[in-house]
């Protein structure tokens, strides 16, 4: 047995978390404690809420409330919709807890009185009209490293790369648009130039050969641009303090602060468990793997390790497997444009659905490089392979337990060559997938799951007892236990990852997760190792549920599916909406160039589609003169029959123009609306046909 530290990113309380947030960290941690458990390890599983920075006091200005306010409400959302997606956290603390105050002041006087740190007054950026100094988010400019135009002060997500506010090139305020100036101010820096070379030799050369290549790749990154030192307070309201003189209006820099909150969760945790914590971050013994994304690398490579290097008496991570990005419909997934999937609203639209979440997200997890989400992904994963894979497996062999036994295992005769090998093939999965879970394939593991239903749906399809039962009913028995061990396994290994279908299998074969319980009840203790060591999962005679089993997954309708398809095209209307700038005013022309054009109001009588186009409509318009045909680009903004009759302004005196072979004799006037549709001009009371628009 081993001990580990798993540490999960905490999410900055800004909004809820989202599926790009569950892919990159939440969904690969807590499939890695799940397995280091069930395999009988001791797993101290730490998370929590990151409620200082400046993306909290931001949120707070946005929404007319305090930082502590948006802390507490979201805070509340975020805990309660990772216990509902089932990601078991041994504790979910939060930084604005008194425990974190003091671990991470502590922390500071520590690294101070052993003067690790270098105290200097410099030229930061300053907001003259906010009267406030800007840095980290509040601060945009181009990244001096990849020239990213939305860099932010601390750090640029487009390259990951951290730097100093004063290092961006035209440099913005966020908070006013103005140009900021430069004013004097004090702060301790620790001086990461200093560990540089320990960095390369402990990383780059110790961790070559078992850290993922792009976590190795940003960190030679940054080591070969040269360390620099790195200011770890700020002239914020908000956060914890400085706790030392001469620091008044000084708070510790978020990301120094954040990651000792994985420290304070687990004292947190340990206090109210009765252990030690110093045995989860202290002791050479324990290994520590912190999971993030990628734009955390910098935090979690370089300033935490210097900074627990600093103080000299933590153990340093294990690994550090960074997830990229998740894209979701194709675009960048945004909490400020509400392009997400936002995870409580999902555990809404699809209650008791958690499991075909974590498994589309995991399919599709950003491992090794940006992936997407889509929706149509999601239901093709939920029926083509839990529903037609998994389930189908499971559904027969319950199925046919009670049909044939009653739902009692029944006993098996002699094995066959096939039998043998088909048990064999299931004691290697165990093992197959755990190779897979150890080096952070979380995808491949899952895979593998997949392919022990695909070897239990094949056993079936090439044994056919549905049909052997006719004339060999000692052989179906046979080939029903073998099934049953399989399904078994099944309940067993795919807790990690499908922890609400595995509680559910095992309720269907009435196997308790408990082991005192199932030795008890004579069914095999189901732990990870027993699937490959114990000859029998399922004895003979063992009694599965009574009664018609519940299905283990539901087929997805195409019409659950628009609903959130309309929902992302409504946010995308939004923001275009939002985003939409009046067009500036056209060049002035004289009075007399206006009276050449001659605008009547007209009548819609017909109207129909301009073949292979999607924009284009034939109409005959009746304009007083006479009943022209005009071809119009609405098509995509009314149905036909909506507009017969409908009353319009026409230029009427516009050179015809033959568009797609139509030969279109004036244009009607359309107004753009903020759904992007187009609007008609139409008179406000009754005007005749051909009266003239002036
Ligand atoms: N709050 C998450 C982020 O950068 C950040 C993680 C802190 S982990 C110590 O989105
Ligand atoms: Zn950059």
């Amino acid at each position: 047995m081993s001990r580990y530290t798993i540490t999960a990113a905490l999410p900055y309380t800004n909004g809820p978390v989202h599926i790009g947030h569950l892919a990159g960290v939440y969904v690969p941690s807590d499939i890695y404690a799940r397995y280091l458990r069930l395999t009988g390890n001791d797993v101290a599983f730490v998370c929590g809420s990151d409620e200082h920075g400046v993306p909290i006091t931001m949120r707070a200005k946005k929404e007319g409330i305090t930082p502590q306010q948006i802390v507490d409400k979201y805070h509340a959302i975020i805990k309660n919709s990772f216990s509902e997606f089932g990601i078991t956290f041994d504790n979910y603390s939060r930084t604005s807890a008194k425990i974190h105050h003091d671990t991470a002041s502590e922390f500071f006087k520590d690294l101070y009185a052993n003067g690790k740190f270098i105290e200097e007054v410099t030229e930061q950026l300053y907001d003259e009209e906010a009267n406030q100094f800007l840095a980290d988010r509040f601060v945009v400019g181009t990244c001096p490293k990849c020239g990213n135009e939305e860099s932010y002060g601390d750090q640029c997500e487009k390259c990951g790369t951290s730097h100093n506010a004063t290092d961006l090139i035209n440099p913005k305020s966020a908070i006013t648009g103005n140009v900021p100036t430069t004013k004097e101010t004090k702060h301790w820096f620790l001086p990461l130039d200093e560990y540089e070379s320990w960095l390369r030799e402990w990383i780059v050369e110790g961790h070559k050969n078992d850290w993922k290549a792009n976590v190795l790749g940003q960190v030679k990154s940054w080591l070969d641009d040269g360390l620099r030192p790195r200011a770890v307070t700020r002239d914020l309201d908000w956060g914890i303090p400085v706790p030392v003189e001469g620091a008044d209006g000084k708070v510790l820099y978020v990301w120094f602060d954040a990651p000792i909150g994985y420290i304070s969760a687990t004292k947190e945790w340990a206090e109210r468990e009765g252990k030690d914590w110093k045995q989860y971050w202290k002791d050479e013994d324990t290994k520590l793997i912190h999971f993030i994304g990628k734009d955390n690398i910098v935090f979690h490579c370089i300033i935490f390790p210097a900074m627990l290097k600093a103080e000299g008496s933590y153990i340093l991570p294990e690994n550090v497997p960074a997830n990229e990005f998740l894209n979701l419909e194709d675009n960048k997934i945004s909490t400020s444009k509400n392009w997400a999937v936002w995870l409580h609203e999902y555990l809404e639209d699809f209650p008791e659905k958690q499991d075909v979440l974590r498994y589309a997200l995991t399919a599709n997890a950003p491992e090794t490089k940006d992936n997407n989400f889509t929706w149509k992904d999601f239901q093709t994963r939920n029926n083509s392979e839990l529903v037609g894979i998994f389930g189908n497996f499971i559904n027969r062999v319950v199925v046919l337990t009670n049909k044939y036994y009653n739902g009692q295992v029944p006993t098996p005769n002699s094995f066959s060559d096939v039998d043998e090998q088909t048990l064999e093939k299931m004691r290697e999965f165990p093992q197959i997938i755990s190779n897979s879970i150890e080096r952070y394939r979380f995808r491949e593991a899952m895979n593998n799951l997949m392919n022990l239903a695909r070897l239990g749906n094949k056993y079936l399809a090439d044994e056919e007892p549905w049909k052997v039962i006719k004339f060999d009913e000692e052989r179906v028995q046979t080939v029903m236990f073998i099934a049953l061990q399989i399904a078994s396994a099944l309940a067993t290994l795919s807790e990690p990852f499908l922890p609400f279908t595995s509680d559910k299998l095992k309720g269907i074969l009435n196997v308790t997760s408990s082991l005192s319980t199932a030795l008890k009840t004579g069914s095999v203790e189901n732990s990870w190792n027993g699937v490959s060591e114990k000859e029998v999962l399922l004895p003979a005679n063992h009694r599965i549920q009574e009664g018609k089993a519940e299905l283990l997954f539901a087929k997805i309708e195409d019409k659950e599916i628009q609903i959130q398809l309309d929902k992302l095209e409504a946010t995308k209307q939004a923001n275009e909406q939002a985003n939409k700038v009046v067009e500036p005013q056209k060049e002035t022309v004289e009075f007399d160039y206006f009276t050449k054009l001659d605008i009547r109001i007209g009548t819609i009588l017909e109207a129909v589609k301009v073949p292979k186009t999607k924009k284009l409509l034939q109409l005959k318009v009746d304009v007083g003169l006479d009943i022209r045909t005009i071809v119009s680009g609405i098509a995509e903004s009314f149905k036909l029959e909506e507009i017969i009759g409908q009353r319009v302004c026409v230029l009427v005196n516009l050179a015809p123009r033959t568009l797609r072979g139509v030969e279109s004799q004036g244009m009607i006037l359309m107004a753009d609306t903020k759904d992007g549709k187009l609007a008609f001009i139409e008179p406000e009371r009754d005007v005749e046909n051909g009266e003239s628009v002036s």
